[in-house]
């Protein structure tokens, strides 16, 4: 069966003024540009419209951010004035458009010579909205075009804690990191099966860029080198609404080590891999699906990574991996490129489809920066970190968005830069 795709660009225009600077002075030493600014939607939307709209710009100089009021009606164009400058604009909002859906019908009711005829039903649907672009004003006419995603925030299972950085210890190496755990939470309305669930490592980093990538799936696909999955056949692992579980790198009870380190004989998983490895036999291990880095895995100290949940396509499993979503590409690394050596290099990783990514979480220390790992729907921008000492006892964890009588909802705009913060370990 064909899916029919329509692919609509649309440009919203109108009119924007700039928040009033009330420092702003008549100083003739400071010069302003208009910037045009058009939100352009991803060629998969289908007949999308806007409400909601809101652009934030930074100075990537002074860091200072200011909110571009935007009004949503009529005009045909945003323009703003803003101080010559290296800005980060960021776009969101409210996005109304239309998904084709898998008509609602059991397959096993529907004649073999009526399949080709079901058609994907279109459905009316108003998602969140995100975009980033970084503009530079150095003349009086500037023109920035931000390319904006849908993202639902009622999303189902999110990564809510990640504590791999270790706590400090009286002895040589002085750090003691093998209590790293994820906290994954289902942050929807209904429950859900942990059963199938995928804790995947995106197969680059954040401080180590690759140009000339061909081909290039890094914005369709969710590039991978290390997968580990909840085992099950599909409901034997629910997670109610609110509801979290632990997945530990070694499920024991670190404490009984250094007093400070955490707890995680309780842990709902643990990542096994194999002889080298701890087994706590009264906490179900993941099924190792990949790791480049077979005899042991550990969630990195070092924050230059990007961890994502989801599941594999349908069809594929522990079995078919390899030949299933092998991904090989040409690719120079910019590193090698430092030391003279430009010539593309072979390279296989592991391409998931991003429809299939539900969370993702980047880190990146902001000096060593060079690149998101993903497409921008699936990540925006990457959560800040220092290095070294400065993260003992602390984990990276997902702010709260609504608390209600029941129960806490926790933020998820597909940004790690403002989905996150740092914070003491809760487990330890
Ligand atoms: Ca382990
Ligand atoms: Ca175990």
């Amino acid at each position: 069966m064909k899916t029919t795709r329509f692919i609509i660009l649309m440009f919203i225009a109108v009119t924007l003024s700039v928040t009033t600077n009330s420092c702003k002075k008549d100083n003739d030493k400071v010069l302003y540009g208009t910037i045009t600014i058009t939100l352009k939607m991803s060629e998969d939307i289908i007949d999308g419209s806007l409400s909601d709209a809101k652009i934030e710009a930074t100075n990537l100089t002074t860091q200072r951010t200011q909110t571009l009021d935007i009004t949503p009606s009529g005009a045909q164009t945003w323009t703003a004035e803003l101080a010559y400058g290296a800005y980060r604009l960021v776009a969101g909002g409210k996005l109304h458009h239309t998904v084709l859906e898998a008509p609602n019908v059991e397959l096993e009711d529907v004649e073999d010579d009526l399949l080709d005829d079901l058609q994907p039903v279109p459905v009316e649907k108003t998602d969140n909205f995100n975009g980033i672009s970084n503009v530079t004003i150095t003349k009086e006419q500037e023109v920035a075009n931000i390319e904006i995603f849908p993202f639902s925030s009622s999303s189902g299972f999110v990564i809510k804690e990640l504590s791999c950085f270790g706590i400090e210890i009286p002895v040589s190496p002085f750090r003691y990191d093998k209590d790293a755990y994820m906290i994954i939470c289902n942050n929807s309305d209904e429950t859900l099966y942990a059963d199938g669930l995928c804790i995947f490592e995106n197969n680059f980093l954040t401080d180590s860029k690759y140009i000339d990538i061909y081909p290039d799936k890094t914005k369709s696909h969710y590039v991978v080198k290390t997968v580990y999955m909840v085992p099950g056949s599909g409901n034997q692992y629910p997670v109610a609404p609110g509801e979290e579980i632990v997945i530990a790198a070694e499920a024991i009870n670190h404490k009984s080590i250094y007093s400070d380190a955490a707890d995680l004989s309780h842990a709902d998983f643990e990542i096994y891999t194999g002889e080298n490895d701890t087994d706590n036999p009264d906490v179900t291990n993941l099924i190792q699906i990949y790791d480049t880095n077979q005899s042991y895995y550990q969630f990195s100290v070092r924050p230059n990574r990007s961890y994502a949940i989801g599941k594999l396509p349908a069809g594929v499993n522990a079995d078919n991996f390899i030949t299933q979503l092998a991904y090989e590409f040409e690719a120079v690394d910019l590193v090698l490129l430092s030391f003279g050596i430009d010539w593309p290099d072979d390279h296989v990783a592991y391409a998931v489809p991003n429809a299939n990514i539900y969370d993702v979480m980047t880190q990146s220390i902001p000096g060593d920066y060079m690149w998101m790992l993903c497409a921008s729907s699936l990540d925006l921008n990457y959560f800040p970190m220092a290095l070294g000492s400065a993260n003992f006892g602390k984990a990276v964890i997902r702010k709260t968005s609504i608390v209600t009588e029941e129960r806490t909802y926790l933020q998820k705009t597909n940004n790690s830069s403002v989905d996150f913060k740092l914070g003491s370990s809760s487990l330890r």
